[in-house]
């Protein structure tokens, strides 16, 4: 496998205008008719005259250009594709090619999912359905039509408006789409199958009425009400906040069980993964609910920021995919909770992001190279991506980012285009300069920002000296310093924000929040007129992707935790506070945990007035994981081990203060997706966790109640994890009785499977690996393999990290077993291993050889190659 730059990007020598598209469907056989326009591209430079199209795994029936078929020395048909010598300037190419849905197990391209037929193009799958150049800025309108069987596919759907229907002989039917909007291949669908729609419309701010239609198998109609409800919402809410309106005359979502990732926006038919459509009360969580609303959200903007507008080729991804979540995470600010969603959001970026631009698979938002693109729809593209315009929508303000995002939207329409252009817009909207500001783009790496404060009591000047570093990533050892906007307030000794006047201000400024800009490797910030030494609050609302070596005291953080107006930064120094006692009890499980703490923790507990997600949010301790990452080397155990001691502990000295809480939250019958309710949910579920961790018999008892009483998932799956968790009897009836009551339902079985996955239980390993031989578990359905495989080596760093190395060995072994049936699937869990250095030289070995074992093996995909070659290089 070999490495494209972005460096030799180049414009298409040849345009595909028009595309027809004719399929005749079968799940064994399918044969694909295409006709394009072709047209030299005016602004290319000429090559050889050959005209290139990419095709894999295609059987070529028929060839012809301008009607007139060709003979085999007029072109060539290789592993990549079609190569066409010496072709007209302007000329219509007829082929006609035979795939097979039903072996593709790699789920890209045509398949077969169940009983139905889909596609899924992006990055690169639109070349396993026909010849074609299958690159993103290459924009054509497309017209498709699709013939099957109707008893076994009575519906038949593609992109854009519907414009032909009939039956045919032999039992056939016929459906004919057209979509008027230019697009790339990427976002090209069609979907056969025997569905049912839930329906709804929707009227346009301009008074166009759209019809709404989610499609299903017939046993899941009872499961859409969320979906559709989520989607109207991101339709008005991209009305309102962008200026966005629907353009088609149908919008169109499908679930699928098969699928690769969570959902894909393919104009006007939205293909999903069906955890991300199908909810009910008592088959969800609030946390799928959540998932679904901003999935659901996620691909419908992408109507805007990604196929109105896409991208020019596979290094601009973020252009779209940092936008559009940008978008979601506002959107859900503005429907749910904003504070409680900026937590989320930077656990999130925590977990994920910061670990992988520290490891060696860190790259830039925008990368300059990549091996199999596949690989990078990474959180850096994402999360981070969705930052950076984050810091840029901070920068510019609300008025000048809209005026921004609308320049953006009139002059970039129908085009592909790339980030830098995203960014002139930016500069041209404002006036701003922001030539510092691509280096985000452009630099991998978190910055590390460390801070000295001085205050001068006789003078009344308080100054912060703030310092950049980011150490060096693959292929990047120096950096040039970011621009680093750092919001931040200074409390008085009453808790009260100060005003924050910096010395040279002209006007006296109010207290609250400000901005300063970080442009040097070094800058120093004096405030003037403070009567005694402040407790700063930095990085308010997180600002910028960096890491804070904070230097506060523990008062420090307790008072913050107590006063800081800032939700984000009461939370932070909670999770800082949590870090430093988890810390030192990996260092000593003996150690004395200081009597404030506990203090601190009941009186947040018992203040009746706060927001109760919020709430808990503050006093749910850092993952393990992320314990991990604070540390030089991992102390697997000694992480385990002090979780467990902190959450006994709490539990233990503040008894009394979590049952009045689990009892005051408990019952919030009937079940509603409203920010109140779940916030409640997951109080009180904290509340029995550390009760829980306790060994609390009235606390298992009520979790056992729990279990048998409750009509939503929230609170059945949060008793069976503390019931399977603590082990035993109870532990087993739960699961039996859970698996007899839902085997009828994959997606609730996939959290039958995770919750054993990631169960601390020593014996969870031996269980995985017996679950893998049940009957509903299957290596060829995603969702299957992320909630059992996945889970385990992701969210189970105690066992999956077992110093004999047997939770390595049985990663890399399915890595294997899945590398030639869905090699993007294998390449994503073998992530799990890339940070092997981050380990001791035991743990190091193992997984080396692990990582070698599977380089050594013969056949092995692209995607797989690129990751274990990358975490040995
Ligand atoms: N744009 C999509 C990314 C994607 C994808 C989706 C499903 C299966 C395979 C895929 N490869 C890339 C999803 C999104 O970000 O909206
Ligand atoms: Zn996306």
């Amino acid at each position: 496998p070999h490495a494209i730059h972005l460096k030799d990007y180049r414009p298409p020598e040849f345009l595909i205008d028009a595309v027809d598209l004719r399929f005749d469907l079968d799940p064994e056989r399918t044969t694909v008719e295409a006709k394009l326009a072709l047209r030299r591209n005016p602004a290319a430079t000429r090559g050889d005259g050959d005209l290139r199209l990419h095709g894999e795994q295609l059987d070529l029936e028929r060839i012809a250009v301008n009607g007139h078929p060709l003979t085999p020395s007029e072109y060539e048909v290789h592993q990549e594709g079609l190569t066409l010598h010496r072709v007209p300037d302007q000329f219509g190419l007829e082929t006609r090619v035979r795939i097979h849905p039903s072996l593709n197990t790699a789920l890209e391209g045509l398949y077969q999912s169940g009983e139905m037929l889909c596609t899924q193009c992006e990055a690169e799958g639109f070349r396993r359905i026909t010849y074609f150049l299958d690159r993103p800025d290459v924009m054509a309108t497309y017209s498709t039509t699709l013939v099957a069987d109707k008893r076994r596919f009575p519906v038949l759907l593609s992109n854009g408006n519907p414009v032909e229907s009939r039956d045919l002989d032999g039992g056939r039917h016929l459906m004919r789409w057209e979509d008027p909007f230019p697009k790339p291949s990427y976002l090209f669908a069609l979907i056969a199958g025997d569905l049912k729609a839930v329906e709804d419309s929707f009227s346009t701010a301009s008074g166009r009425e759209v019809a709404l239609k989610i499609y299903v198998e017939p046993h899941n109609l009872d499961k859409c009400d969320h979906a559709m409800r989520s989607l109207k919402k991101a339709m008005r809410w991209d009305e309102e906040r962008f200026g966005r309106e629907y353009d088609l005359d149908i919008f169109m979502i499908v679930a699928v069980s098969h699928f690769n990732m969570g959902a894909m926006e393919n104009k006007g038919l939205n293909v999903f993964n069906d955890k991300f459509v199908l909810a009910r009360p008592d088959t969800a969580t609030d946390v799928d609910f959540d998932g679904i609303e901003s999935v659901i959200a996620h691909e419908y903007f992408h109507n805007w920021t990604g196929n109105r507008i896409t991208c020019r080729d596979w290094f601009q991804l973020s252009l779209k995919e940092g936008f559009t979540v940008y978008r979601d995470q506002e959107f859900s600010a503005d429907v749910g909770s904003r504070g409680v969603k900026r937590i989320g959001d930077v656990r999130l970026l925590r977990a994920h992001q910061l670990p992988e631009d520290e490891g060696p698979l860190a790259h830039p938002v925008r990368p300059d190279s990549y091996i199999e693109i596949n690989n990078f729809y990474t959180a850096t593209v994402y999360q981070k991506g969705a930052e950076v315009v984050r810091m840029q929508a901070n920068l510019l303000g609300p008025e000048l980012f809209r005026k921004a995002t609308d320049l953006y939207f009139e002059r970039h329409d129908g085009q592909a285009v790339t980030t830098d252009d995203f960014v002139r817009c930016m500069e041209d909207a404002s006036g701003r300069d922001l030539e510092q500001f691509r280096l985000w783009y452009q630099q991998a790496g978190t910055p590390e920002l460390s801070v000295q404060e001085a205050f001068d009591a006789d003078s009344g000047r308080y100054s912060l000296s703030v310092r950049q570093h980011t150490p060096p990533t693959p292929g990047q050892p120096l950096k040039e310093p970011f621009h680093i906007p750092i919001a931040v307030g200074l409390l008085g000794q009453d808790g009260e924000d100060l005003p924050l006047q910096l010395e040279g201000d002209t006007t006296p400024s109010a207290p609250g929040t400000r901005v300063l800009e970080l442009t040097n490797s070094e800058q120093s910030f004096t405030f003037v007129g403070l009567e005694a030494k402040p407790v700063p609050s930095l990085l308010r609302g997180f600002p910028a992707p960096v890491k804070l070596k904070t230097e506060a005291s523990d008062d420090d953080l307790l008072f913050l935790m107590a006063h800081d107006s800032d939700g984000f930064n009461r939370w932070d120094a909670a999770q800082t506070l949590m870090q430093r006692l988890l810390l030192a009890l990996v260092d000593d499980a003996e150690a004395e945990l200081p009597e404030r703490f506990f203090a601190a923790f009941e009186q947040a507990l018992m203040d009746a007035q706060s927001d109760k997600a919020l709430l808990a949010e503050v006093l749910t301790p850092p993952s393990e994981g992320y314990l991990g990452d604070q540390m030089a080397v991992v102390d697997v155990d000694g992480i385990h081990r002090a979780h467990s001691v902190l959450g006994r502990r709490v539990g233990e000295r503040l008894r009394d203060a979590l049952l009045e809480v689990y009892r005051a939250n408990d019952g919030s019958e009937p079940y509603a997706f409203m920010p109140d309710d779940v916030g409640r949910r997951a109080l009180k579920n904290l509340a029995l966790g550390y009760l829980a961790k306790a060994g609390d018999a009235e606390a298992l008892a009520a979790a056992q109640a729990q279990f048998e009483a409750a009509r939503n998932m929230t609170d059945v799956m949060a008793a069976l994890r503390l019931l399977v968790d603590h082990g035993g009897e109870a532990g087993t009836r739960a699961l039996d009785h859970f698996y007899g009551r839902w085997s009828g339902e994959p997606l609730v079985v996939d959290k039958w499977l995770s919750v054993q996955a990631t169960s601390p239980r020593e014996d969870t390993l031996e269980r995985v690996i017996a679950l893998m031989g049940h009957a509903d578990f299957s290596l060829r359905n995603p969702n299957r393999v992320r909630s059992l495989i996945g889970a385990f080596c992701n969210a189970n760093q105690v066992r999956f990290h077992a110093s004999d190395g047997r939770g390595y060995r049985f990663l890399a072994d399915r890595v294997l077993e899945l590398n030639p049936l869905n090699p993007q699937i294998a390449a994503r869990l073998l992530k799990a291993m890339v940070r092997w250095r981050r380990f001791d030289a035991g743990r190091q070995a193992l997984m080396r050889a692990e990582i070698a074992r599977i380089l050594d093996a013969e056949a092995l995909s692209a995607d797989v190659y690129e990751v274990a070659s990358k975490a040995l290089g």
